[in-house]
Parts: structure tokens; C-alpha cells; sequence
């Protein structure tokens, strides 16, 4: 009877070995330590065997069970192990990743986009995109824009200077971009097509206005271009921005740099240019004139080619227009936004309606 324990526990120690998952071993330890096992038996019957058969029964069969309840338990410690770290293996988490579909940390701030989708637009149509100084020589500012002394936009009132021992009030915070386009046409002779999108600074305030805003100024030069060039180019700027069915007017004006001058609106997209919408009631976004301004432009004034004629701009031989808006404004239509200055308050909760 020893012999056939030792054989119990021969098989049971093959059965556990080979045993990978816990409800196979909770089968084996049934098997060879529950109640109906044969060593079970065994070790319950042991009063009924002959008395020199009791004590070597008795120990070896206690040794094998308590060698086998060992065996199991460790058993089950190892495949609890191996299950853990398998799971964890399955569900490692590298939290240097980025996330799943990756998202970005922040987005473009909503006068960036405006600026980019104009920028897009206008190269489309042929046009360089520049960049100027924001702190100007008076000469780029003024005087080669034709704006003659004593013309309220020098005036302290409306212009930041930067103050300097040397040139007093001639170095000032540009107040439009153009300053750039002189110096443009000063580096290359015509044709030229470009735009300056950038900051400008007036010491202006208010719902609609900033002491920094951003704008974009055009300029076309070349032989024999016309007023009418300069509509049918801001038509097809302005229905890229606001849509394919917008109109556009122009209505004379004046500006120092141009000759003639005029402000150009855009028909208005909430209304249509009816002035009035479905219901009968007044469109609130144009107010009921059908029209939304926009900006100014006009055909570059001869005196300003003059300027720059030794670089190929004879004013008697090259004509040109110009354009100019507010970025600002762009957007606030773009995005219904009333007023211009929660563009520039970094309000998280303003900006981040724009990701
Ligand atoms: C050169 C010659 C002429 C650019 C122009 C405007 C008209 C204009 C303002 C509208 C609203 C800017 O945002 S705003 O304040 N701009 O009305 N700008 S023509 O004229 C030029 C530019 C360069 C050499």
C-alpha cells in the first residue's frame, strides 16, 4: 500500500506540473485530495489495516498529502503570477505616447487663421506674401505715401513715436503696413503683386478698435491695370472668404495714397443683401443695408510711384491699386465676434471655441 502512495504521488505531481490554468488544478487537487480520492480513502481506512501497516501507511500517506497541498498551493501562486503579468503585459500603458488618435496641444489663435486663409487666397491669385519692421522710419510711414505735413495721422495724437535723442518723431510704431510696399518697389521694378499682412498700432480704442490690430494691404503694379482689375480682384477675395454669391460695391473716398480712392463693402451673407431676413425683420448684421464694410483701396496715387521711380516706377508708364482691411474685422464676421478686443484678452474660454 506504501508502494501504490508512492504512486499517487508520482501521477499527482505529473498532473500538477502539467496543469496551466487554476480550474485545472482545483480538478487535480479533487482528484488526488478530495473527499472521494484514493489517498483520501486510504488515509481514512487506515484503522481498519493490519497494526504494522498502520504507522508506514499512516506517515507516508500524510507526507504525500501535505507534499502535495505544498506542491498545489505553489502552483497556484505561480499561475496567478504568470496570469498578472500577463495582463499587464496586454494592458501596458506608455504614458510617453502620445494619445490615440494624437491631439494637439492648443490650436492656431482664431486672427492666425483669418490671416493664413487670406494669405492662401490672395497667393492663389499670383500674389507674394511680405513681411515689414513694425517700427517704422516716418519717411516709409508718411512722406513716401504721399501724406503731407501736417496731415492729422503724424500727429502725436494718433501715432505712437518711439522716442530717440537723434530723430525726434521720425521713428514711430508703423501705423498701416504699407510701409513695406514702398520698400518693396524700392528692391524690385515692376510688375509686382504682393500683400503685408502684419500688426499696425493707432492710438484708437474701443469695441472696434485696438491700439494693435493686424491688416492686410495689397498692391499690384504693372502696365495699363485699371480700377476694374482691382474690383474683380477684391470680388474674387471676398467670395473666397464669405462665400460664392457675395457682391461687391466700392463707393468713392480719399485717402492720402490713392487717386481715385474708395471704401469697397461686401453684400451681406447673413441677409443676402436684402437688408431683411426670412421673417420679415431687419438683418441685424448689415443693419439693413444689404452691405458690410470692409476696408479701402484705390489706384495708387502718381506722386507715390514717384518716390520710388528710380527703381522702375515711372509714374508716366506703371499704374497700380492698392487694398487694405482689418484682419479683426474679417474675423469678427467670420465668427460673429462683437467685439474686437476679446481677441486679445487670451481668455481660454473665448480662444479655445476656435480649436
Ligand atoms: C502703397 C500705396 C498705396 C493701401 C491702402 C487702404 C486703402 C485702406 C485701411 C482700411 C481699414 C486699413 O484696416 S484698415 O485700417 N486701408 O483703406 N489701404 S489703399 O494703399 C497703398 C499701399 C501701398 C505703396
Amino acid at each position: 500500500m506504501v508502494e501504490r502512495i508512492e504512486e499517487i504521488e508520482v501521477e499527482a505531481q505529473a498532473a500538477v506540473e502539467a496543469a496551466d490554468s487554476a480550474a485545472e488544478l482545483e480538478e487535480v487537487r479533487v482528484r488526488y485530495l478530495g473527499r472521494k480520492a484514493e489517498l483520501t480513502g486510504m488515509l481514512r481506512g487506515i484503522a481498519d489495516l493490519p497494526p504494522e501497516q498502520r504507522g508506514p501507511v499512516g506517515s507516508t500517506g500524510n507526507k504525500v498529502r501535505k507534499g502535495l497541498e505544498g506542491l498545489i498551493e505553489a502552483k497556484v501562486e505561480a499561475l496567478r503570477n504568470a496570469e498578472l503579468e500577463q495582463s499587464l503585459a496586454g494592458d501596458r500603458i506608455d504614458v510617453t505616447l502620445p494619445g490615440s488618435p494624437a491631439r494637439a496641444v492648443g490650436h492656431l489663435h482664431p486672427i492666425t487663421r483669418t490671416r493664413r486663409l487670406i494669405e492662401d487666397v490672395m497667393i492663389g491669385l499670383g500674389y507674394q506674401v511680405m513681411e515689414g519692421p513694425e517700427v517704422e522710419h516716418d519717411y516709409y510711414n508718411f512722406t513716401a505715401l504721399n501724406h503731407p505735413e501736417g496731415h492729422p495721422a503724424r500727429m502725436l495724437q494718433d501715432t505712437f513715436y518711439v522716442d530717440t535723442d537723434e530723430h525726434v518723431e521720425q521713428v514711430l510704431l508703423r501705423t498701416h503696413t504699407s510701409p513695406m510696399q514702398v520698400r518693396a518697389m524700392e528692391s524690385a521694378p515692376p510688375p509686382l503683386f504682393m500683400i503685408v499682412p502684419g500688426k499696425t498700432y493707432r492710438r484708437d480704442s474701443d469695441a472696434t478698435h485696438s491700439p494693435m490690430f493686424h491688416q492686410v494691404e495689397g498692391l499690384a503694379v504693372g502696365e495699363g491695370i485699371t480700377l476694374a482689375d482691382l474690383k474683380g480682384t477684391l470680388l474674387a477675395m471676398l467670395r473666397e472668404i464669405f462665400g460664392p454669391d457675395r457682391e461687391i460695391r466700392m463707393r468713392p473716398h480719399f485717402f492720402p495714397f490713392t487717386e481715385p480712392s474708395v471704401e469697397f463693402d461686401v453684400s451681406c451673407f447673413r441677409c443676402g443683401g436684402s437688408g431683411s431676413l426670412e421673417d420679415g425683420s431687419r438683418c441685424g448684421l448689415c443693419k439693413g443695408i444689404g452691405w458690410i464694410e470692409l476696408g479701402g483701396a484705390g489706384m495708387v496715387d502718381p506722386n507715390v510711384f514717384g518716390f520710388v521711380a528710380d527703381s522702375g516706377y515711372d509714374p508716366d508708364s506703371v499704374t497700380g491699386f492698392a487694398f487694405g482691411f482689418g484682419i479683426e474685422r474679417i474675423a469678427m464676421l467670420q465668427h460673429n465676434v462683437g467685439d474686437l478686443r476679446l481677441f486679445f484678452d487670451n481668455d481660454l474660454r473665448m480662444l479655445e471655441q476656435f480649436s
